[in-house]
């Protein structure tokens, strides 16, 4: 039979075929070949009667496959930042974008916890807001960006919108409320969220494993990931790190150097592009940045 991998706990994955789930189990020579089934997965699979252990016998092509989050044949990144509870970190957020252009997956980009920006009497407050505007005029220029508030449901229909049809992964650091837009999505509690405790700042109920969630009869699914604070990107040549921010992309052809990377060269068309401000400071910080971690990667 058929199926797709829906998650994965403890050496057993819930295979989702027609309207049924079966739990199965991978076949030994897989982790011979030191191949793992992600959640996203294509299968074939045995049904053995009488026994709970069916038998995953092949993976199917995969379109993508992603190490952090460990999800296969995603069709476009959610990228989630929150304004506040956690504070941004752009650097982040940009190393998902740089993951998501690499393998030609689309993107867009959640802002959320919105409502914490209302209140700009406040101080943290106005710390929001000002978050929420450093966001909004960095990314609006390069992706599709939505904002999201929990008590507002129009943000949700935007994001329904712009994913319909699709299979979606949700990704962040932890606490930005993936689950919660999830939730949200699905219109139900289907899945636990933690509230943040005022004083640990912390959600209570972390998402511990990927898992794959059906939205609606059109073919849109979600994948909750668990969240995360850093990663190393992988099998990027510095050379193409360029091509991976598409405001960078567009000004390239004018710099002196044929081979220049943007950093120390001089008469370089990029940096002449965000001193005009059509490339974002911030953008072109995480460019330096992570140009850096993959020339650096490239010593050893
Ligand atoms: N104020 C506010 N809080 C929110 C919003 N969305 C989510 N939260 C809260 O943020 C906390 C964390 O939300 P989760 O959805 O669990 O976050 P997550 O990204 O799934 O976290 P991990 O599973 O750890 O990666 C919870 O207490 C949510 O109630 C929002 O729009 N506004
Ligand atoms: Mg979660
Ligand atoms: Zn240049």
């Amino acid at each position: 039979m058929r199926g797709r991998i829906m998650k994965g706990i403890a050496g057993f994955y819930f295979v989702k075929s027609g309207e049924t789930v079966y739990r199965c189990k991978a076949r030994g020579i897989f982790k011979l070949q030191e191949i793992k089934p992600a959640v996203g997965d294509q299968v074939e699979f045995e049904v053995i009667e009488g026994n709970d252990d069916n038998l995953i016998t092949e993976i199917l092509p995969r379109k993508n496959c992603f190490v952090r989050p460990f999800v296969a044949n995603v069709d476009c990144f959610a990228v989630v930042t929150a304004v506040a509870r956690p504070a941004p970190v752009p650097a982040l957020v940009d190393k998902l974008l740089v993951m998501a252009e690499q393998a030609g997956t689309d993107v867009v980009l959640c802002i959320n916890k919105c409502d914490l920006a209302a209140n700009t009497r406040k101080s943290s407050g106005r710390k929001a807001h000002e978050s929420m505007q450093m966001l909004q005029s960095v990314y609006e220029p390069v992706y599709p960006v939505v904002l999201l508030d929990q008590n507002d449901p129009e943000g949700y229909e935007r994001l329904r919108e712009l994913i319909r049809g699709r299979t979606v992964a949700l990704a962040g650091a932890s606490g930005v409320g993936k689950s919660t837009i999830l939730n949200h999505l699905l219109q139900d509690e289907r899945m636990q969220t933690g509230s943040i405790s005022e004083k640990s700042q912390r959600g209570r109920h972390t998402t511990r494993h990927a898992e794959l969630f059906p939205l609606d009869e059109e073919g849109t699914a979600l994948f909750d990931t668990p969240g995360f604070t850093s990663f190393a990107l992988t099998e990027i040549e510095p050379d193409m790190l360029q091509h991976l921010f598409p405001e960078i992309e567009a000004s390239l052809g004018g710099c002196r150097f044929d081979n220049c990377r943007h950093a120390a060269e001089p008469e370089c068309a990029v940096k002449k592009a965000v001193a005009e401000g059509r490339i974002g400071q911030a953008r072109y910080d995480s460019y330096l940045a992570l140009l850096k971690e993959l020339e650096e990667e490239k010593k050893y």
